[in-house]
């Protein structure tokens, strides 16, 4: 047996981090940076976040320091940003995924520990608006509280300790680089949820990649799967966009034959942001035409690599003719996979007519059958 496949039957506890894997909480933080580096006269470049993912505090900011030549010591630069930081920890919300993976583990008994290079009163703020998450773990373990932060292995090793378990009991959850490194060097399993897109290729060292927390498949790992799938689709938290039918890239029904209705994304782009990319479902409505059901990719399709993240509806109906300009409504209910690279176009092409079927039998479900009547379909019908 390899290391990694005794690896996967001995798990027994999951340590988690926090910022990024379990919170998005890069948004605010790329918000007050925007806001703090413009107190002097400096502009915000995003190119920059990847330096700054799983770095401690105090790194992070000699980083910044150092590359916008700002006036002032690390130190001063910490007084003066750290207090926005905690002003904006109510609004930091937990990513898709992040509560129903707590209480899995929590209510099938499954000890998890929470690891993060941040300071104990941060986590303690940051986890306090989430109901049920502080009680869930039976460790929570700082940065101040370790000699060196990750990548050292040294938090995920006390961590073990303190859930007193051997270290090759532990499975590891990380976004960040940093972070499967040291859950690597600590002789444990390691799984990694990259927070920027298309950095795959970075997180090598990991014993898996997924795209987003949806993608878990804890039975890999001998813990106990999720059960909440139904027939191929996983239930989410309903939400909406809509927005008059633009052209896109041109090449759905002439590369695929599989016409997709785009939306803008310009006013989208907090929403685009929050949900991962991957296959959902759920109703479509036309003005003046109707409902369907639909079928849709969010992000940056792999197989054609795209610079930008954009919405692909696909309608489950045929129409005789174009109907760009009309406004398009979407009620999203479910989750099928994630995004793909494909070895064909015809596979490729085969895929999404797969997921058209799951769609269709699943949105006859009572369970997603009943969105079918949301208002927001109709609200732009005369
Ligand atoms: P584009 O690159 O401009 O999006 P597509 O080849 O993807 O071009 O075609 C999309 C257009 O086809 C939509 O904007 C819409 O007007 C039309 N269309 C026809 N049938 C459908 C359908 N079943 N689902 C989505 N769009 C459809
Ligand atoms: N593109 C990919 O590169 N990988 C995918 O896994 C993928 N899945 C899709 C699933 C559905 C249901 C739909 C409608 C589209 C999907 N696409 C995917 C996007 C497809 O490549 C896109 O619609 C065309 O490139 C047209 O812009
Ligand atoms: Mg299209």
């Amino acid at each position: 047996m390899s290391i990694i496949e005794s690896l996967k039957k001995s798990v027994r506890c999951v340590i988690l981090d926090l910022d990024g894997t379990l919170l998005k909480t890069d948004g605010i933080a790329v918000d007050v940076l925007k806001v703090f580096l413009g107190n002097y006269g400096k502009q915000w470049d995003g190119r920059e976040v990847h330096k700054l993912l799983g770095k401690t505090k105090f790194e992070a900011a000699a980083a910044i320091v150092e590359d916008y030549g700002l006036p002032c010591s690390t130190s001063e630069f910490l007084r003066g940003i750290l207090p926005m930081f905690s002003d904006q920890c109510c609004n930091i919300k937990a990513l898709p995924g992040a509560d129903r993976l707590i209480k899995h583990l929590r209510n099938h008994g499954v000890s998890m520990a929470l690891a993060s290079n941040s300071p104990k009163e941060s986590i303690e703020a940051k986890i306090s608006y989430h109901d049920g998450w502080e009680s869930s773990f039976s460790v929570i373990l700082s940065g101040d509280e370790v000699r060196t932060g990750k990548p050292s292995p040294e938090i995920f090793l006390e961590a073990a300790k303190r859930l007193n378990v051997e270290h090759s009991s532990c499975l590891v959850i990380e976004d960040s680089v940093t972070g499967v490194t040291a859950g690597k060097a600590a002789g444990m399993g390691v799984i990694a949820v990259p927070s920027l897109p298309k950095q795959s290729h970075l997180y090598t060292a990991a014993d898996e990649v997924i795209n987003s927390l949806l993608d878990l498949r804890l039975e890999k790992w001998g813990l106990p799967p999720f059960k909440d799938w139904v027939e191929g689709t996983l239930p989410i938290d309903p939400w909406c966009i809509g927005g008059p039918v633009i052209k896109g890239f041109g090449r759905g029904s002439k590369v695929l034959g599989i016409p997709t209705a785009n939306l803008s994304t310009e006013n989208y782009s907090d929403l685009l942001m929050e949900h991962p990319a991957g296959v959902y479902f759920g109703w479509a409505g036309l003005s003046s035409r109707g409902i369907y059901k639909m079928v849709m990719s969010i992000g940056w399709n792999p197989y054609f690599d795209n610079k930008e993240k954009t919405i692909e509806p696909w309608l489950l109906h045929d129409f005789k003719e174009d109907f760009y300009g009309e406004e398009l409504r979407l009620v999203i209910v479910g989750y099928i996979r994630p995004e793909a690279n494909f070895p064909s176009l015809e596979s490729l092409v085969a895929k999404i007519h797969e997921d058209g079927r799951i769609s269709e039998r699943a949105l006859d479900l009572p369970l997603y059958s009943s969105y079918k009547n949301d208002p927001f379909l109709r609200s732009s019908q005369p």
